[in-house]
């Protein structure tokens, strides 16, 4: 039996098919060719400089939507989609919310709960990376509890009126549609909102700390009018946009799978290259401990992600399983990047190297798409069979 390999120690992709693994490795060189070398100058600018030209690079390599059937989708498997996630997020977690918000989010709605003529106008353009889409949910008042949103969707006439917020959302200044989430007289609607109507608006949010190579807006809806035909016509309950969630988390649990193997493969080369007191500091026992438990976790995440991706793929993954995988993958991710970071030094502050980018990344994701503490109670809630939301 032949020694385990340092970056895949458990062997888990060996698992993975001929296609799969030939999706990953395309995923995998397009992101160090052409996102990794400027990675650290769009986080240190704080947004991504050309998100149309990055759309169209990501869609000709068919990314968008990939597990999503017709309508110029790639029609992959989840665990391929996984696999695409675990390699766009290897090199940043901004770039990976990139491609879940729209394939994920944006498009996995209009997808699952839109009319033929919404998937027809939409979803090509979207998948070809012609258009950009975002996802909003959330508002300034209403976040871990969805079900509290006050934007209000109205009847007059034959036409819908919006009003209200929407905050921190991705590609929210750059979407040109915005599947936007509204309460209404009959409960919770989704509705695909071009973004050139009238009274629609979007506020780039600066000053962030975490997620900077990403663009992250404030959306504004002051009376936009829209017809019906722009309502959803699937989607009844706030049941709908939680479905999308699940998609998305499903993404993340990949995405950190890799950001985690990125700041596990940083700490490994600089230990076995930085010497301190005559000899490297991957010779002294506490560093190795360190790079044995960053072994534990980065396999452990990798076997938790396939795991639900078969499952996934075989129709059988509940969406608290997904919430488990959010929970114990996000956290892993966050202690492997807060050891490979003290590995590094000073250098570890630097955006030289990886491992404090993904760390302050990390921060975004354990927050965005369901808090740790959501997940967590979520899981309580699937094994105790009690509520403990509210
Ligand atoms: P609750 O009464 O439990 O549920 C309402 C209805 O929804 C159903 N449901 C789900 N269905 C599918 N998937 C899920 N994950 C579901 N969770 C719940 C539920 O069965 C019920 O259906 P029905 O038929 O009985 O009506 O709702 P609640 O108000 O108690 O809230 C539950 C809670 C807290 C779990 C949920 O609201 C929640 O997940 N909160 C977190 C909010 C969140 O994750 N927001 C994310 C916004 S999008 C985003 O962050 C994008 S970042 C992307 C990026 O940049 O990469
Ligand atoms: P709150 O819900 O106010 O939570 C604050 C704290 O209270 C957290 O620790 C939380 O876990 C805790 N808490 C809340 N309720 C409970 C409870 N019942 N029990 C125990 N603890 C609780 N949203 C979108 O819709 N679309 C996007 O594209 C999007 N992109 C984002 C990008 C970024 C960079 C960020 C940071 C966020 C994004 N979000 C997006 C929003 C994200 O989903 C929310 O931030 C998240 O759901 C948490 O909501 P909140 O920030 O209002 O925190």
């Amino acid at each position: 039996v032949p020694a385990p390999d340092p970056l895949d120690f458990l062997a888990v992709d060996a698992s993975l098919s001929t296609e799969e693994a030939d999706i990953r490795d395309a995923v995998r060189a397009f992101a160090e060719r052409e996102l990794l070398p400027d990675v650290a100058d769009w986080f240190e600018a704080g947004t991504l400089p050309n998100p149309r030209e990055l759309a169209k690079q990501v869609g000709e390599l068919g990314l968008f939507g990939m597990h999503l059937t017709g309508y110029g989708c790639a029609g992959t498997s989840a665990v391929a989609y996984g696999l695409a996630c675990r390699e766009l997020e290897a090199v940043d977690s901004g770039l990976r919310s990139f491609v879940s918000v729209q394939g994920s989010l944006a498009m996995a709605a209009i997808h699952r709960y839109g009319s033929e003529e919404q998937k027809t106008e939409w979803l090509p353009r979207l998948a070809a990376g012609d258009a950009i889409g975002c996802f909003g949910l959330t508002e300034p008042d209403s976040g871990s509890d969805p079900g509290s949103m006050r934007t209000r969707a109205r009847r007059d006439g034959t036409d819908w009126v919006l009003d209200g917020t929407k905050m921190w959302i991705t590609n929210g200044s750059v979407a040109d549609v915005a599947v936007v989430w509204a309460t209404t007289d009959e409960g919770v609607r989704g509705f695909a909102v071009p973004t050139d109507t009238p009274g629609f608006g979007a506020n780039v949010i600066h000053r962030k700390l975490s997620l900077r190579a990403s663009i992250t807006a404030e959306l504004v809806l002051d009376g936009v009018r829209l017809p019906e035909t722009a309502r959803l016509p699937l989607a009844e309950g706030l049941g709908a946009p939680l479905s999308c969630l699940n998609e998305a988390r499903y993404g993340i649990v990949w995405g950190v799978a890799g950001a985690a193997r990125a700041c596990y493969a940083a700490a490994r080369d600089y230990a076995l290259t930085r010497e301190q007191f005559g000899g490297p500091i991957a010779g002294f026992q506490l560093t190795q401990r360190k790079l044995a438990d960053m072994v534990v976790d980065v396999n452990q995440a990798s076997l938790t992600a396939l795991h639900l991706g078969r499952l996934k793929d075989a129709g059988a993954c509940h969406h608290n399983q997904v919430s488990f995988g959010k929970l114990a993958n996000v956290a892993a991710a966050q202690r492997v990047a807060a050891a490979a970071r003290s590995v590094h030094g000073a250098n570890g502050i630097t955006l030289e190297y990886p491992v404090l980018r993904h760390m302050l990344n990390l921060e975004t994701v354990a927050t965005y798409e369901g808090t740790e503490e959501i997940h967590a109670l979520s899981v309580g809630q699937a094994v105790t069979g009690i509520s403990a939301f509210r």
